[in-house]
């Protein structure tokens, strides 16, 4: 039987069994570094874990580093808001050049980029008519096929502030670029962008033009990375739809603005200019703003790209053996779930 295949029958055999499920994916997917954290699981907020930035002693490792003062700045605005943003951080030729690349690449045959939208079984081949035909849809990894998507998604601003809340080089695991607005409900990337450390992740928004207000504006929710208290299944931080099914998806979005309206905290807007990025920590609430009818036609250009440090494995290593596969770029590695 394909290794594949094997994987999926054993899940299969004990997802209505959540704590033996729990104890055999811990030692299925263990990492010394996610071992390391859960020892140490009463110093953060988290039993997850989590980065140097969400420990209970942060003040004491920040003053160990030897940051310039706007590196200690954007470390304490992580430690607390579970976000930062960092104007004009990627020049616009780069921008343009992404821009062409991705329009020539679509244009060859053999380059079959991918998109996926939550109304598709399965991923498709990418065409801006579907882009625009299909809500919310998405070109996932572009960078497989294009240097310049690399060029933006391994930038040098990127790679330094990673290795700041990771300590360690970050690997790009996924990327999503969308025309238009997500109008995806607000949620936290833990439930479905999956590490074997759940909350060993970050996440960039690139803005790729100026962003027009009311196109489906990147939303979230600060301070809401320490939220905790909603678990899958009793015991997951991430989801999955076979053994949590769909109402325990519904309440987890609901719990998210639950815990909003409890705390009193509003959702912020990312009003982006081309160029500025916005980091976003593991744990952050986000989504994307609804788009009215009348403002369907607005673009929202950007280019999201999620990350784990070294030593930290997407999911989708373990679920799709045959993905299990780094590569090199730029003294940077990256991985795909979608392309060999
Ligand atoms: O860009 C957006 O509207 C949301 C993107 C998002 O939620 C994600 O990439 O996790």
């Amino acid at each position: 039987m394909p290794l594949r295949k094997l994987i999926y029958s054993a899940k299969e055999a004990i997802q209505d069994k959540p704590k033996l499920y729990a104890r055999l994916y811990d030692w299925a997917t263990t990492n010394p570094d996610y071992r390391r954290q859960k020892r140490e699981a009463d110093k953060y907020v988290s039993k997850f874990g989590g980065m140097w930035t969400d420990h209970a002693e942060f003040e004491a490792k920040l003053s160990q580093k030897d940051l310039s003062p706007d590196m200690e700045k954007l470390a304490r605005k992580w430690s607390a808001d579970g976000y930062v943003i960092i104007p004009q951080a990627i020049d616009h030729d780069l921008i343009d050049a992404y821009m062409a690349d991705v329009d020539r690449l679509a244009r060859q045959d053999d380059v079959p980029m991918l998109i996926t939208t939550a109304e598709l079984p399965e991923p498709t081949l990418y065409s801006k008519a579907k882009q625009k035909a299909l809500t919310g849809s998405r070109l996932v990894d572009d960078y497989y096929f294009s240097d310049a998507s690399r060029n933006l998604l391994l930038h040098p601003t990127i790679k330094s502030f990673l290795e700041l809340i990771f300590e360690r080089p970050g690997v790009l695991t996924q990327s999503l670029r969308f025309d238009y607005g997500s109008q995806q409900a607000i949620h936290q990337d833990t439930a479905f962008v999956r590490m074997n450390a759940p909350m060993k992740l970050a996440a960039v928004w690139i803005a790729l033009e100026d962003i027009t207000p009311n196109s489906g504006e990147l939303i979230y929710l600060p301070g809401s990375h320490k939220w905790e208290g909603f678990l899958f299944s009793g015991e997951f931080k991430h989801y999955d739809a076979a053994r949590d099914g769909e109402d325990q998806l519904a309440e987890w979005h609901q719990w998210i603005l639950d815990e909003a309206e409890r705390r009193g905290v509003k959702p912020d807007k990312f009003s982006a200019k081309k160029g500025d990025i916005l980091f976003w920590h593991a744990g952050l609430a986000h989504g994307g703003a609804p788009v009215a009818k009348e403002n369907q036609d607005l673009t929202r250009k950007s280019l999201v790209g999620h990350y784990c440090p070294e030593g930290v494995r997407p999911l989708y290593h373990y679920y799709k053996p045959g993905q299990r596969r780094f590569y090199g770029a730029a003294g940077s590695r990256y991985t795909t779930s979608y392309y060999k």
